[in-house]
Parts: C-alpha cells; structure tokens; sequence
C-alpha cells in the first residue's frame, strides 16, 4: 500500500464546534439550501450570502482543530507514499493542524474570488457585497467557495490521485454532494481498497469495503496508528 487519498467532510469539524449542515442542529436548519448556496440566491440576494459567510469566516477565530486533524496531518508528516487529503470543508482546521498535502475541493472562507477576472486574494473578516477586486478594479468580490451547479476545485488532480490510490478513505461526510459523493466508485473501480470513518452510515456506505462507526476524535487517530503501524519494523 503506498498511494492514500482521503476525502473529508463536515463531520471531522463537528467536534472543533462547527455545524455541520445536513441533520438535527445543521447549518442549513436555519437557511433553505437554495437561499444561500447557489449563483441564482447570491444574484438575488447577495447582502444575505456575504453575511452567511462572514459569520462562519468569523466563528473560525473561536474553533481549534481536534485529534482527528492532528491525527491526519501526522499521517501527512510520516507517510512516505503519495498521501492527498481532499476536504469538502472551506474552514482552515487541517491546515492549521499542519496538512499540506492538501486540497480543498469546494473553496476556503479566508479566500475571496473576483467573480469577473477570476483572481483570488485574502477575504477580510467581513467582505461586503461590491467590495473592489484589487486586480481588476470591478466591485465583484464574493466568498470563494462553490455553490451548487459550480464546477469543485482540482477535479483533474482529484480524478488523478483516485486513479492511482490503494486505499482511498472517507471520514465524516454524507455523501449527499456530488461528485465528491460518486469518489467511492471511481477509486474502487480503479482498484483501491475503500473504508469509510462516520458517525453515521453515509448515503454510499455499500460501496466501502469496511465501515467504522463512532466520531472522528476517536476513529481518525486509531486508524492512523495504524496505517503508520504497518511501516514500523518489525520487533
Ligand atoms: C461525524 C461527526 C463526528 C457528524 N465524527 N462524523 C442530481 C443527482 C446527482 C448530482 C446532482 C443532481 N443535481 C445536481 C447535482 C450536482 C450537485 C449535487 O450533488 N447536488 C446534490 C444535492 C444531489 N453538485 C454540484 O452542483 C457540484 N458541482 C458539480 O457537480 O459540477 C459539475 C461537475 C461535473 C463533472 C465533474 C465534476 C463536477 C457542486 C457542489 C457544491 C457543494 N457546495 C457546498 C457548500 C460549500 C460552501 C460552504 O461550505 O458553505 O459544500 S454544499 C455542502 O455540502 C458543502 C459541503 O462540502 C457538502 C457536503 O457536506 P458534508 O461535508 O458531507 O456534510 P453533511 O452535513 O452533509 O454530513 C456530515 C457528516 O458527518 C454526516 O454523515 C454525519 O454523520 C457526520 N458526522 N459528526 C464523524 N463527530
């Protein structure tokens, strides 16, 4: 085994304090989905968005990561093989835990995107709606992440690293979102084992050779110890 990816979800944020969307207390209780994620709610709305984003871009400064980001970042420090840690999550935990095999696949709170030139800079804490692009002078600045219908971020390096894995694991997402939902398949029909790490059984939990059910705190350190476990020399 030497080529991992692992795909993350809201669930591996839930024990740091953030909601997570779907289910009892989800971000989205409070918000119909189509009122805040999609191009169509930002035209219409875009006061409503920019403040949605900006309180989570805000609560980031009151979490902290939790053992299963450490537990992923030392993976990333001592595993020697080809490691990608794809993250549905636009909050920055992994990164502040030290992950840098990093990709975020549905954008970054701290990122803001020129919805006319396509530049991305650093969001302020608080980015109104008409905030200026510094590149292009248009006053398009929105939250950089992606709503429904918009294409994710590094699909091809993404479907490249699947291509290649062995193991591919899935922790704390439900799998209701596409494409990151149909990754299970394309890596087992590419030939890699599949394992799924959730609180709960998420919507393509048959497609996983194995399933661990418990909270990420828990599971995402025991799994590390030992997948690092079968480098160690013998004794
Ligand atoms: C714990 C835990 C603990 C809790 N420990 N676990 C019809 C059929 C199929 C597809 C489509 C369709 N119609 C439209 C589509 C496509 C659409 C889609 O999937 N729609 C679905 C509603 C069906 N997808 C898109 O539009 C995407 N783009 C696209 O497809 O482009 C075309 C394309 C073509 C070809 C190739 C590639 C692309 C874009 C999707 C964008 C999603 N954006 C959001 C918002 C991002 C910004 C933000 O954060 O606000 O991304 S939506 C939201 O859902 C967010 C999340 O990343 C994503 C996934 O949520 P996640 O992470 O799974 O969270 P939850 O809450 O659902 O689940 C939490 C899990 O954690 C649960 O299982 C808990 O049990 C668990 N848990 N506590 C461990 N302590």
């Amino acid at each position: 085994m030497h080529n991992l990816v692992i795909l993350t979800g809201a669930g591996i944020s839930a024990e740091s304090g953030l909601a997570t969307f779907r289910g009892p207390g989800g971000l989205w209780e409070g918000h119909r989905v189509e009122d805040v994620c999609t191009p169509e709610a930002l035209a219409a709305d875009a006061a409503l968005v920019h403040r949605f984003y900006d309180l989570r871009r805000q609560a980031l400064a009151t979490v902290q990561p939790n053992p299963a980001h450490e537990a992923l970042a030392r993976l990333d420090r001592e595993w020697p093989g080809e490691l990608l840690i794809v993250t549905q999550n636009v909050d920055d935990l992994h990164e502040r835990a030290g992950a840098t095999r990093l990709l975020h696949m549905h954008g970054e709170l701290k990122s803001a995107l020129c919805a006319l030139c396509g530049v991305r800079q650093a969001s302020p804490a608080v980015l109104p709606p008409g905030t200026e692009c510094g590149a292009c002078g248009a006053p398009a600045m929105r939250p950089d992440v992606v709503f429904f219908g918009e294409m994710p971020l590094g699909i091809e390096v993404i479907e490249a690293a699947l291509a290649r894995a062995d193991l591919f694991v899935s922790i704390g997402t439900s799998g209701a979102v596409y494409p990151a939902a149909g990754f299970v398949q394309t890596a087992r029909w590419h030939g890699a084992k599949t394992l799924e790490l959730n609180l709960d059984p998420s919507a393509g939990s048959v497609f996983f050779d194995e399933s661990r059910m418990g909270p990420a705190s828990a599971l995402v350190p025991a799994w590390v110890d030992e997948v690092l476990g079968i480098l160690a020399p013998p004794r």
